[in-house]
């Protein structure tokens, strides 16, 4: 009868709150303040064969100049109708048919991109054009001009990872377009990646610590260096041999809040498990294998994209040697003190 009454009370004592906009925080402090991360995001794979027929299908219905940006967006299926792959970043597949500009402009939001299909395709970031090939990593910081365009004949096809959701929450995005469309290219190909990217800098170099001078870090250098430390790398029991791509006048990530690796897994190779805060979305660039994340599994293949969520329990195992392009928000959960890993 008390405890009726109580109840009561104490229902009305929360809708009086509410008429004032204030609540208690009795009802909600374990969802605010949960134990461990709740998975939000779902698992999910797309197979490129998908990607690249939609891709091409709004090739025939869009111009990347009417669309700005030609890109299918992918949708975390627990998140839909937000522009989100996970809690904290976007993805999408953007496509450039021969001939093709995406527009000049910039926004306060970084990107990323990983070259999944064709060769004479370029990007111009901030005055310097650079032709990007397949597995090439390319980034467009915050605030950095950047347009597209292809001289190839063929469809140029790659991944965009964008830390949109961040922004966002932040409520920190700004944008603008740049007049005629196109950049003027004001630097000679490949000059950043001499001056920064070569175990040298100009004496009287700065370092910037929001953003890498590299832009493009081409995927035979990747490649190599892989290869290279294979010959004595101790295997990692869950990610293989994994690097981090890296602002080399700083040694962090290229991008504050977005960091990218490449990770090679031998034929044979059987992951243990592992889980960390920062959930990511991987591209296959070479191989086959087999990706389990709780209990599903995926066979991918060349091109395939999938996402594993942050805290989310999984394992890699390499069919035919394995190359796996990812990228997650682990440089902004480790600066904020967030970032943790478990191994099981
Ligand atoms: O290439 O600038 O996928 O601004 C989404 C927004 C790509 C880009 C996206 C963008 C871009």
């Amino acid at each position: 009868m008390e405890d009726i009454q109580r109840g009561d009370i104490m229902a009305d004592f929360h809708e009086e709150l509410a008429q004032e906009s204030l609540a208690p925080l009795w009802e909600v402090l374990k969802a605010l303040v949960p134990r461990e991360p709740r998975p939000v995001a779902a698992p999910a794979h797309w197979s490129f064969d998908l990607l690249r027929k939609f891709a091409l299908q709004a090739g025939k219905l869009i111009t990347a100049e009417q669309a700005e940006r030609r890109v299918i967006v992918l949708e975390n299926p627990a998140l839909r109708g937000q522009s989100q792959i996970t809690t904290s970043l976007y993805a999408g597949v953007q496509l450039i048919l021969p001939g093709e500009v995406a527009p000049t402009h910039r926004h306060t939001a970084s990107a990323l991109r990983l070259l999944l299909e064709g060769e004479g395709g370029y990007t111009i970031v901030d005055g310097e054009r650079v032709e990007m090939h397949p597995g090439d990593f390319i980034i467009t910081p915050t605030w950095s001009l950047h347009d597209h365009g292809s001289d190839s004949d063929q469809p140029v096809i790659w991944l965009d990872g964008l830390d949109v959701p961040i922004v966002k929450l932040l409520n920190a995005g700004f944008a603008e377009d740049s007049g005629n469309g196109r950049q003027t290219v004001v630097h000679p190909e490949g000059d950043s990646l001499a001056r920064y990217g070569s175990g040298l800098t100009p004496v009287n170099y700065i370092p910037k610590t929001a953003v890498s001078p590299i832009f493009w870090y081409p995927y035979a250098r990747t490649r190599e260096a892989l290869e290279r430390m294979r010959q004595r790398a101790e295997w990692d029991p869950a990610e293989g041999l994994r690097l981090t791509f890296t602002d080399p006048t700083t040694g962090g990530s290229p991008i504050q809040t977005m960091a990218a690796f490449m990770q090679l897994l031998p034929a044979g190779f059987s992951g243990s498990e592992v889980r960390s805060t920062d959930g990511a979305v991987y591209s296959v660039v070479e191989g086959s294998g087999r990706v389990t994340v709780g209990d599903i599994t995926w066979e991918v293949k060349p091109r395939d994209i999938f996402v594993v969520p942050g805290w989310a329990w999984h394992r890699l195992a390499a069919e035919t040697d394995l190359i796996l392009f990812s990228f997650s928000d682990r440089p902004l959960q480790q600066k904020l003190g967030f970032w943790r890993e478990q191994r099981g």
